[in-house]
């Protein structure tokens, strides 16, 4: 196609002698080029040395699509609505009217569904491909969706409160949705805002074991009913406080579970759905920055060898953030103050402006430029960090249309002083549902490829802690060390299928 400009192809074939396609599997080799440091004694003082290091992998993608469901925990929220939509929309080819034009469904703000990667050259041009064509991937109008909210407004109703998508949209959207009614959810008030508490009219009662029981029993209706072969779990439901990790509590998956099966306080709804998960080996994703996955439940997933990731969308100040700080810090420059401030007026923002669940957010916001600073000790001493501020306020006039201000100041050559500062004004939701989207299909890709580094006998699975979908989230969950070598993920895949006894909990 070459009216777009740059040579565009929708898709390609790889002929090399490290790329073989059967019937159901793309098998690979690949090279990795790195390198590796000693630190050595040589002519009697020690030094450090770099050595390159090729590492080979092999890999195998199963190029099966299945039929994907979607389950999202707090469907009936802004993101959740406007996600359900969004994908109606793209499905059903609707088009609608705006002041400016008339507007077609797409996928913009989405890696897979509207990111080019180049694949080559050809005549001398350079050749791009979208990303979806890199490796069979779900197509995202073909998701089935369902999923969970304490509040029980059909889907229709929950995207015309949200007041996300334009009017004529909305019109053309309620039919298909208005038959989408989330189940109910685990509504515990400790964990979120009490101004929450006027909507939880949907909730699962009984003790937290009776609560995961249910979540999990909906998942095997879910997937009963709708046919679908795979399916992956989302929270997007309000951010919570922090949890308390207490040793005896929730810091071993004995622990945890034999506080679920006490009933404990503080087991928050989050890890509740997650375990509901982990239990059914079905990929977990927390898109908000509570310590959902706390230890005792991060080690049964590597036990089951269950997919989790998190946490918190990276949509906007943050991916800017990110990118910002990353550029300033990697050209020598030295961020000195960084200010965030924002206001926004949906439901989130509403929840947000209670101090606990704030937190949540302050730690997940503040966090993401810790490695770039400690990256450069040229910059920085030892345990020094630029001051910075996140600052949230509720405007409900202003409702999703969040309005994000940063100031950043930085020390330049000889003392100088360079300050940048960025407005932003946009639709939270449009920004992460794309994102949500993203983390589903790159979390079902991810249990299709299996790999193994040289040496190790058996192909296995990524590691559990998806770090790959940490791109997409602000406080990237992250396997620690003594979990990240092969011999360990093939441990933790060795244990996937046995029910060590604390795990027969559910008799499942
Ligand atoms: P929202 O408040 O509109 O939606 C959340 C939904 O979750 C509500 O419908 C609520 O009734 C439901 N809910 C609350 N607790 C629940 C539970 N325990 N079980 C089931 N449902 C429950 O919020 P929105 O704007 O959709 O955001 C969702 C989450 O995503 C928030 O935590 C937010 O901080 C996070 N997030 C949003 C980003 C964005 O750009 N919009 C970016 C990063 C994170
Ligand atoms: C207030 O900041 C609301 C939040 O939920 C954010 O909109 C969300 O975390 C997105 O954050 P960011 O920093 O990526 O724009």
């Amino acid at each position: 196609k070459r009216e777009r400009g740059k040579m565009f192809i929708e898709k390609f074939q790889v002929e090399s002698p490290n790329v073989k396609y059967t019937e159901t599997e793309i098998q690979s080799v690949y090279n990795y080029e790195t390198t590796e440091l000693v630190h050595e004694n040589r002519n009697g003082s020690y030094q450090w040395v770099v050595k390159p290091k090729s590492v080979q992998y092999e890999f195998k993608t199963d190029t099966r699509v299945p039929k994907l469901g979607v389950m999202l925990v707090g469907w009936g929220g802004n993101n959740g609505s406007t996600l359900t939509g969004g994908i109606i929309a793209n499905r059903e080819g609707i088009s609608w009217a705006t002041k400016d034009k008339v507007q077609q469904a797409n996928y913009f703000g989405s890696l897979t569904q509207a990111s080019a990667i180049r694949v080559g050259s050809y005549n001398g041009e350079e050749i791009y491909a979208p990303f979806k064509s890199l490796l069979p991937m779900v197509n995202p109008d073909e998701i089935v969706f369902g999923g969970w909210d304490i509040s029980d407004m059909n889907l229709a109703d929950a995207m015309a409160r949200a007041r996300v998508l334009d009017i004529d949209l909305q019109k053309q959207l309620r039919p298909y949705m208005e038959s989408m009614v989330p189940l109910p959810g685990i509504y515990d008030p400790d964990f979120i805002a009490a101004n929450q508490d006027s909507r939880a009219n949907n909730v699962i009662k009984g003790t937290k074991k009776e609560q995961v029981q249910q979540v999990i029993k909906d998942i095997r209706e879910f997937k009963e009913k709708t046919k679908v072969d795979r399916v992956v779990v989302l929270w997007t439901a309000n951010t919570e406080r922090y949890s308390n990790i207490v040793v005896g509590l929730n810091d071993t998956t004995e622990n945890l579970l034999a506080a679920i099966d006490r009933n404990e306080s503080e087991i928050s709804p989050s890890t509740l759905y997650a375990l509901a998960c982990i239990m059914e080996e079905i990929p977990f994703i927390n898109g908000s920055p509570q310590n959902t996955f706390v230890p005792g439940l991060i080690d049964l997933a590597i036990q089951r060898n269950s997919l989790i990731g998190g946490d918190d969308f990276k949509s906007g100040q943050t991916k800017m953030k990110s990118v910002l700080v990353d550029f300033l810090v990697g050209a020598g420059i030295k961020p000195t103050s960084i200010v965030s401030y924002n206001h926004l007026g949906n439901n989130d923002g509403m929840n947000l402006s209670a101090p606990q669940t704030f937190r949540s957010k302050e730690i997940s916001k503040s966090n993401v430029v810790d490695d770039m600073v400690s990256s450069n000790a040229i910059l920085y001493e030892p345990g020094e960090h630029p001051d910075h501020v996140v600052v949230i306020k509720y405007v409900p006039y202003v409702a999703d249309s969040k309005r994000a201000m940063d100031e950043y100041t930085s020390e330049i050559f000889l003392g100088g002083t360079n300050t940048i500062v960025m407005h932003n004004t946009c639709e939270d939701s449009l920004l992460a549902a794309p994102i949500i989207l993203d983390l589903v299909l790159l979390a079902e890709l991810s249990t299709r490829i299996q790999l193994k580094a040289e040496g190790e006998g058996k192909f296995h699975s990524f590691h559990p802690v998806a770090t790959i979908l940490s791109y997409l989230t602000k406080a990237p969950l992250v396997s620690s060390t003594r979990h990240t070598s092969g011999e360990c993920t093939v441990k933790a895949e060795g244990h996937a299928g046995e029910h060590p006894e604390s795990l027969c909990w559910f008799g499942s």
